[in-house]
């Protein structure tokens, strides 16, 4: 890691996202064994494959896959909510698109904090899914009303994390030694706490109405549930990983295996069931008691080019088509099924950089070839002719976002097949950014603009 100007979002991101990963490390054994497979095998497939190592480091991505991680943390209020928005601005991270987990029997809806501009994202892209639970899609209204108090009265921000947010926001940065303050007091908001907020008869009550309000509402903070490293061979971590003492969830998220990867495939550890006390009611006498709670996981992923809305269009349709022929079974039952259908219904999707591009169904990053550099295009240069003539190369954009059909799943196969549970879909977006305090970003314009500057890049050169 080279250092930068400590007082810049993006040092600050860097120095947050190895904090947290080393907390998480030594909370989560589990999830050091999968940052070790994944580096064993990253390193493997860059030792046989010179040309994708090539590919990787002339497009300046290498250095950052192994750094690379997203995380999540499940939200209860909308003050919560805003306060997290304006903690990672301090980080240089915005949140980014609207995702409805309602249709898919999940009580929250999301965005993802992350950095936007590309040079932001080469430094460190690292970012941090972030779900608000609706209480408003819960039945019983005494229980939501109970959940509301104990939401309520908690607070999960330290005061002195709240007063370098302020600090940062007035002073528009942080020094470098307030820097170093706000991300050790920021990593407080994260952390896991082994005593319950809450007396364990509510914690069931909360629990047998959906596990996850049971989890968001129980607990004194938003514990950080998951940190995922980037593999450049999700299926090769995913065949190894019981070979690591590791269970992977039953299917790789996301679209087939493919030459051109492309927007997100993502697999997971089931979550750990972990020991956690509770209070005694006043009633039992007080004291404390030791029960179980499961939440926290361990996910990896594979990074592949970001779609337009037109491949998005036909990503869409195809991963519904496959699901039809064949819906994959929580308990693995019929994987091998499934990936075959996936792979078979997903031909007509072109599997090359070219076809993709030519087809317009992803977003490049265009940049002068050495020959384009020794003779810099013409003004009013054409950009395919510059392509043709070897002037200009492509490299695909790479994805940055989610997906909600594969969160949904990474989801689901971590709260437990029991579960399970019907929602209306009712997509929100006004009520969260309501709620969030800000509107959300459209990935699609950001993929647009990062492909538009590069090309008036090449078209400028001198
Ligand atoms: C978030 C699950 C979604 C992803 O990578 O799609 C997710 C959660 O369990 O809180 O992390
Ligand atoms: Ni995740």
């Amino acid at each position: 890691i080279t250092r930068v100007d400590a007082t810049s979002p993006d040092a600050i991101r860097t120095l947050f996202s190895i904090a947290m990963s080393e907390m998480y490390r030594t909370e989560v054994p589990a999830y050091q064994t999968l940052v070790e497979l994944v580096e064993e095998v990253n390193a493997a497939l860059l030792a046989a494959d010179p040309a994708e190592r090539h590919r990787l480091e002339s497009a300046g991505g290498l250095a950052r896959i192994t750094e690379e991680r997203h995380g999540a943390i499940r939200l209860g209020t909308a003050d919560e909510l805003s306060t997290m928005r304006r903690l990672f601005a301090v980080m240089g991270m915005q949140p980014v698109g609207y995702y409805d987990l309602s249709e898919a029997g999940v009580p929250v809806h999301s965005t993802a904090f992350r950095p936007v501009d590309g040079e932001a994202l080469s430094h460190n892209p690292f970012r941090v899914f972030t779900s608000l639970l609706r209480l408003d899609l819960i039945a019983d209204e005494g229980l939501r009303r109970e959940a509301e108090q104990v939401l309520a009265a908690r607070s999960i921000f330290t005061p002195g994390c709240l007063a370098l947010i302020e600090k940062a926001e007035a002073d528009g940065g942080l020094d470098e030694e307030d820097a170093g303050r706000f991300v050790a007091e920021a990593l407080e908001t994260f952390r896991w706490h082994s005593r319950a907020n809450v007396p364990l008869d509510l914690y069931n009550r909360l629990h047998d109405a959906h596990r996850l309000i049971a989890d968001v509402v129980s607990f004194k903070g938003p514990h950080i549930n998951h940190l995922t490293p980037r593999t450049l061979d999700i299926d090769a971590v995913q065949r190894l990983m019981p070979e690591k003492g590791i269970a992977p969830k039953a299917v790789v998220e996301g679209p087939p295996t493919r030459r051109c990867p492309i927007l997100l495939r993502q697999t997971s550890f089931k979550a750990l069931s972990e020991p956690v006390d509770f209070q005694h009611g006043d009633s039992d006498g007080g004291g404390w008691r030791s029960g179980v709670h499961t939440a926290r996981f361990g996910e990896i992923e594979q990074r592949g080019i970001a779609l337009t809305p037109k491949g998005r269009a036909l990503y869409d349709t195809l991963l519904q088509d496959s699901r039809r022929l064949v819906a994959p079974a929580a308990d693995g039952s019929n994987a091998a099924q499934y990936m075959a259908a996936l792979q078979e219904v997903f031909a007509p999707f072109p599997d090359s950089w070219d076809g993709i591009r030519r087809e317009g169904l992803g977003y490049f990053s265009y940049s002068l070839t050495e020959a384009g550099r020794r003779n810099p295009p013409a003004p009013g240069a054409d950009l395919e002719t510059l392509i043709e003539s070897g002037a200009v190369r492509f490299d695909p954009v790479v994805y940055e976002d989610f997906l909600p059909v594969s969160a949904a799943g990474i989801f689901q196969s971590n709260l437990g097949d029991e579960a399970q549970q019907d929602f209306a879909a009712s997509p929100n977006q006004q009520r969260f950014e309501a709620d969030l305090g800000a509107a959300v970003l459209n990935p699609f314009d950001l993929y647009a603009e990062i492909e538009r500057a590069s090309i008036a890049a090449c078209l400028a050169a001198k």
